[in-house]
């Protein structure tokens, strides 16, 4: 894939607002301009058919050379980027996964988004410690090797900043899914279910609340409630199988699934139990959302059902002038399982079932296709999720109309994009 794009969601995108009934006016031709960027290049013509190519010529490494692998040198553009205008302070900083290049239901550990207060801490796992004390018969102090000795589980869950697509409250803003939506990641954890630690301390009856605390030098805070403990939370410190990316919190995260990223604490050093939610500096009146009225909704735990259209997309342009298309995106649910995803290819008119792929597992990113023969007349191509407890996810309108547009957390709104007939592809907003 030769196309150059820009990547970056920073310099020069103002709201997109308007912007579409302007294109479709004008037939999209005088948003066509710079299709023929969407040829395919050649790196080398004397490595094409029938000459023999660069790479049969000459022996390649050996072994020993990449003993950690990486991707191709081909796939340098397949990165975590940030947006300047964001965030870009060692405080405060978030970079977002780069969904439109990504396919299945699984991220891969280099791309998983990372959201930091406080920068990464680097711990040595030989002084690594895990306190829970507060409401408990027993306090305890786990090495990272007590952990381990016990049962451990899989599974596979989405983590979803609850800030993801908060830009896009006010109008089509970001011009690309990595930016939109690239705030979530889903790796297969491995892990303890934190009930068999709080087991182990013995919750004493009026024990309802948990703070999870972090050793970065945020030392971020949040509250669990009792119930979500003893339900699905995880005491993770493996992800895809390797240990925790520093990134993500090595050596042990916290892992609430279905629940807003800000929970998942990372770099977990304390857990205390008390009779009541924690007052927290910054964080839990952060994620709050402040409705039209000036009130505010608090303890938003859970990821409403969402979709995303990552290919095409405003980074992954179709190359192609029409006929066959694969159209792919992503779904995921913090109720449960994907129970179905709709695509629209005009604009939410009219709706088709879209291929469920591969594993659909409890609150983890689901994979989805759909595949049309496109005549190269401009699309206005929409998806929307449907959970296993019949939530449907709702338009952008919708969602306003509830909650205004205060808000910057858990915007689950549908998203469109744009195609016009070169291929090309823009963040838009059909009402
Ligand atoms: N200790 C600690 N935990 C943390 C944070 C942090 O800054 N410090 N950020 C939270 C936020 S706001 C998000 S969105 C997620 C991001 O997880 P990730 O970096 O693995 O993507 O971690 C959460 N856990
Ligand atoms: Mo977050």
């Amino acid at each position: 894939m030769g196309n150059e794009t820009d990547g970056r969601g920073g310099g020069g995108i103002a709201s997109r607002r308007g912007f579409l009934k302007a294109g479709l006016a004008a037939g999209g031709a005088a948003l066509a301009g710079g299709g023929t960027a969407l040829a395919r290049e050649i790196g080398n013509p004397d490595n094409l058919p029938p000459n023999v190519p660069d790479w049969s010529r000459y022996l390649g490494d050996g072994v020993a050379v990449r003993a950690y692998g990486k991707p191709s040198q081909y796939e340098g553009h397949v990165i975590r980027r940030d947006v300047e205008w964001l965030t870009a302070s060692r405080e405060s900083s978030v970079s977002f996964t780069p969904i439109h290049e990504l396919d299945g239901p699984i991220t891969p550990n280099g791309l998983c988004f990372e959201r930091h207060h406080g920068g990464i801490a680097e711990i040595d796992p030989r002084d690594y410690r895990l306190i829970v004390h507060g409401l408990v018969e027993k306090p305890l102090v786990f090495t990272l090797e007590d952990l381990k000795r016990f049962p451990r589980v899989n599974h596979a869950y989405f983590c979803e900043c609850a800030a993801n697509s908060g830009m896009e409250w006010r109008g089509a803003q970001l011009n690309g899914c990595q930016f939109t939506h690239g705030m979530i990641h889903s790796v297969m954890y491995t892990g303890i279910p934190l009930r068999n630690i709080l087991a182990e301390a013995g919750v004493k009856p009026n024990g309802k609340w948990l703070l999870l605390e972090g050793a970065d030098a945020a030392g971020m805070t949040r509250s669990v409630p009792i119930e979500k403990a003893l339900d699905d939370v995880l005491i993770a410190y493996r992800m895809n199988g390797e240990m925790l990316r520093p990134e993500n919190g090595y050596p042990v995260r916290a892992v609430v699934p279905g629940w807003e990223a800000n929970m998942w604490v990372k770099w977990l050093r304390r857990i205390e139990i008390g009779d009541q939610p924690w007052y927290h500096r910054e964080e839990t009146s952060k994620y709050t959302d402040l409705l039209e009225d000036g009130s505010a909704r608090k303890f938003t735990f859970v990821m409403d059902a969402k979709s995303v259209i990552t290919s095409p997309s405003p980074q992954m342009p179709l190359n192609h002038p029409r006929g066959f298309t694969v159209i792919s995106g992503l779904a995921w649910s913090g109720r449960g399982k994907i129970a179905g995803v709709d695509v629209s290819i005009d604009g939410g008119r009219n709706w088709r079932r879209a291929r469920l792929d591969g594993p659909v597992w409890n609150k983890a990113l689901t994979r989805f296709y759909f595949e049309f023969d496109w005549d190269g007349s401009p699309l206005l191509l929409q998806s929307r999720a449907i959970d296993e407890t019949g939530y449907v996810q709702p338009t952008k309108d919708e969602l306003r109309k509830v909650r205004g547009v205060n808000s910057i957390y858990h915007n689950n709104g549908i998203q469109t994009w744009h195609v016009m007939s070169s291929g090309e592809v823009e963040n838009v907003e059909v009402s």
